[in-house]
């Protein structure tokens, strides 16, 4: 078993990659309302209709963080998730006419910097063979922080989702 590892290891070196998470506007709606992102994601809002555009800022108030048009003639906006909103739900809405009012706003939920990450055992931000060896010493055990894949014990699932995650966070 203790050979395992390596093997896999070495066939399944990937890199934790940030995302592209797509909104698409329609109407009075983006969607989803409440999109799950992560620092240093890309968030693509995606127009269908209208004449709109997306300003961050709760209660129909821009707080400044990002802004962008949303309408033919510029049909996507693109906003990288700083680091300053990791945790955080940040809301936005369209600051055209009344459409907030209409209830034109969603949010982000920002994942929280610290855990980006599910294989990353030491908290190293890194998933290495440190993790492997942590999981490895805790093998068949019932330990939350170590069953990657929730199934209830230290085990083969936990190994998978280590190794694709393998790599700096
Ligand atoms: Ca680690
Ligand atoms: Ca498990």
């Amino acid at each position: 078993m203790k050979h395992l590892p390596l093997l896999l290891a070495s066939s399944f070196a990937l890199p934790c990659l940030a995302e592209t998470i797509v909104i698409t506007q329609n109407g009075f709606d983006y969607s989803p309302f409440e999109a799950q992102v992560q620092v240093g994601d890309t968030v693509r809002w995606e127009w269908s209709n209208g004449t709109h555009d997306v300003a961050s800022g709760a209660d129909c108030t821009e707080d400044g963080v990002f802004y962008g048009l949303l309408r033919t003639s510029n049909p996507v906006f693109e906003y990288v998730v700083d680091e300053s909103l990791a945790g955080q739900t940040v809301e936005y809405h369209c600051t055209v006419g009344n459409h907030c009012g209409f209830g034109m706003f969603a949010y982000l939920i920002v994942g929280d910097v610290n855990t980006p990450c599910p294989g990353d055992i030491n908290g190293d931000q890194a998933v290495t063979f440190d993790d492997i060896l942590e999981l490895l010493a805790s093998w068949g055990d019932i330990d939350p922080d170590k069953d990657v894949d929730g199934s209830g014990t230290v085990d083969f699932g936990d190994l998978v989702g280590t190794l694709a995650n393998w790599g700096p966070c």
